[in-house]
């Protein structure tokens, strides 16, 4: 055997028979050589192209493809004068056991069950965090709180992640239904309704709770500070409270309630109407409401803030699916205004920008119905964006659409976020080649990285094994819970651990799979729910 050469970077997830197939080589160029695992067999030879310069890491980068291998084994890049690459599977079902570990990253994140061994597997802890909260600002209301995820390696609940979470895997039900008909050990399966859908729902019916009785929306249940790194969520005794209600919670909360709606009614008409019924009052609320100002933090706490200045887009995206899920006049006239009146970004799929997900409600629902004239201004600008994505595709060594800048906090879900554009481009355009450029970006996730490194927990040769995840370093086993996305670069070290460790590097080069790196190292419960969509549709 060869020597393995971090410079030689696959997709250590594998490719599918017929997909094309790209490796990028940081090292001289040359031939190159597809080498059988065991037995060390060439079985294919092509040139490496390039280089090219790639911005965000400073290297200079040669390409490989091997497309026309189509025989499915395990096999490694051979690149003569430097080495091998990690193994990795060409198989027709590369993709399946992703698709699956991310979604099941939903269930390890459950709050307010025991996690058992027929699901969990050795990642078990007990129930956690059972109480009631207490309402900031009325010291003597306490209120159920409930189950749902914790949102990321901390364990606050917070309403606009857990919308935009939602809101992705419902997108990749609707989308991809095909990757979502095996069942992934929770313990609903076999229930009649895809686990997708079920583990949707232990967040939604959480959300629920987070709905006071005039409509409005709590922004986040958390413990006043963080818990001890190692904590395990059910030795998280402190205390827990309601942060105020917001606007961003309550629009959020009505869009993402209204998907649900339309996504249960084929299966739960009761819960359907459920959720439906809550988005209503959300909405109400929020027209009501006197001040659409953002979100701080009260003084006393000191978890996550998810701070929001523009509250429009999210009204916006609620008024859209409150139209696509009900058809009625007031939801249309109101989507009609927000949209003539809109300063924010129409495109953007974050927890805080969420204008994207108001069009992509408009771009799915039948032409016509919202008036052909807003219809067709949006995808022309769905499309417009897509181009410049794919444009920059063209550009960098690795061919995703990053510019350097955008290597921030939860990096990989801009990447993923992008992917999805793409993908959607394609959709609406028939045209095949956004979704081509979409899949380099499913090949950097996966190891084609300047840090050869798959970003995604136990999937792949060489994954990230120390994320800032409570349960993964408090729970004493040594891997880390599975089918977790980590955030990945951030160039503005906005931790200890990369403050310490990543000086002076690129962009593309600042991250570091050390338990203590919150800002580069985390995962969220929204950096997995693109990946998710991402996966289901190059798995099938
Ligand atoms: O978008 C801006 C960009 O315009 C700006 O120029 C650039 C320079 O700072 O940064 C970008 O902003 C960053 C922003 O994330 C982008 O979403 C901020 O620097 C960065 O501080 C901010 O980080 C957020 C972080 O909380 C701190 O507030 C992350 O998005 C957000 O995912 C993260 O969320 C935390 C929760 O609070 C608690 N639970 C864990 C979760 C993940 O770490
Ligand atoms: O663990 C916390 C992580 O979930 C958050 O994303 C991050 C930023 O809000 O904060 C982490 O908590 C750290 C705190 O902010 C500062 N002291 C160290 C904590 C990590 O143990
Ligand atoms: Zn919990």
């Amino acid at each position: 055997m060869e020597r393995e050469d971090p410079r030689i970077r696959v997709n250590q997830a594998g490719y599918r028979l017929t997909d094309s197939k790209r490796f990028v080589a940081a090292c001289a160029g040359g031939r190159f050589e597809i080498r059988r695992e065991a037995g060390g067999q060439a079985v294919y030879a092509g040139e490496l192209a390039g280089p090219a310069a790639d911005e965000a890491s400073g290297e200079g980068v040669y390409e490989g493809d091997f497309s026309s291998l189509r025989e499915e084994g395990t096999y490694r890049v051979f690149v003569p004068g430097a080495g091998e690459s990690l193994p990795f599977r060409v198989d027709a079902q590369a993709y399946r056991s992703v698709t699956d570990a991310l979604l099941k990253c939903f269930y390890f994140q459950r709050c307010g069950m025991e996690l058992e061994a027929p699901y969990a597997g050795v990642w078990t802890h007990k129930a956690c965090h059972l109480g009631l909260a207490r309402v900031h600002g009325e010291e003597e209301v306490m209120l159920p709180q409930t189950g749902g995820w914790h949102d990321a390696g901390d364990y606050g609940k917070y309403t606009v992640a857990a919308a935009k979470a939602a809101a992705d895997l419902l997108l990749a039900f609707e989308t991809f239904p095909a990757a979502f008909g095996r069942t992934i050990g929770i313990p609903e399966s076999g229930n009649g309704v895809p686990d997708l859908l079920n583990e949707v729902r232990y967040e939604l019916e959480f959300l629920l709770r987070m709905q006071r009785p005039d409509g409005s929306v709590f922004h986040k249940v958390t413990t006043e500070r963080f818990p001890a790194l190692d904590a395990m969520p059910e030795d998280d005794a402190a205390e827990l409270v309601f942060s105020p209600v917001s606007a961003a919670a309550a629009g959020a909360f009505a869009a993402s309630m209204a998907m649900a709606a339309r996504a249960f009614r084929a299966y739960d008409a009761g819960f359907s109407d459920t959720c439906l019924e809550a988005a209503v009052r959300a909405w109400e609320w929020l027209e009501a409401a006197p001040d659409r100002t953002g979100f701080r933090n009260p003084a006393d706490i000191h978890t996550g803030e998810y701070g929001d200045e523009t509250t429009d887009d999210e009204a916006y995206w609620a008024a859209a699916e409150l139209f696509r899920t009900t058809g009625r006049d007031v939801y249309r006239d109101a989507f009609r205004s927000a949209f003539e009146s809109a300063r924010f970004p129409l495109y953007e799929l974050g927890w805080a920008d969420v204008g994207g997900y108001g069009t992509l409600a408009v771009l799915l629902t039948e032409s016509g119905r919202i008036g052909a004239d807003i219809r067709d201004r949006l995808l022309r600008g769905w499309m417009d964006r897509a181009d410049e994505l794919k444009a920059r595709c063209d550009r960098g060594g690795y061919r995703i659409s990053l510019t350097p800048d955008q290597y921030i906090w939860g990096s990989n879900m801009v990447l993923m976020n992008q992917a999805m554009h793409l993908i959607f481009a394609s959709k609406f355009s028939g045209d095949s080649a956004y979704e081509d450029a979409a899949r380099n970006h499913w090949d950097y996730l996966l190891g084609v990285n300047p840090l050869g490194l798959s970003y995604v927990t136990g999937i792949g040769a060489r994954a990230v094994r120390h994320p800032h995840h409570r349960p993964s370093v408090g729970d004493g086993i040594e891997d880390p819970v599975p089918g977790m996305v980590a955030g990945g670069p951030n160039r503005n070290l906005q931790d200890e651990a990369a403050k310490r460790e990543l000086q002076g590097r690129p962009p593309a080069l600042c991250f570091v799979d050390d338990r203590d790196s919150y800002s580069t190292n985390e995962m969220t419960i929204y950096w997995n729910s693109p990946a998710v969509f991402v996966s289901a549709c190059f798995e099938g």
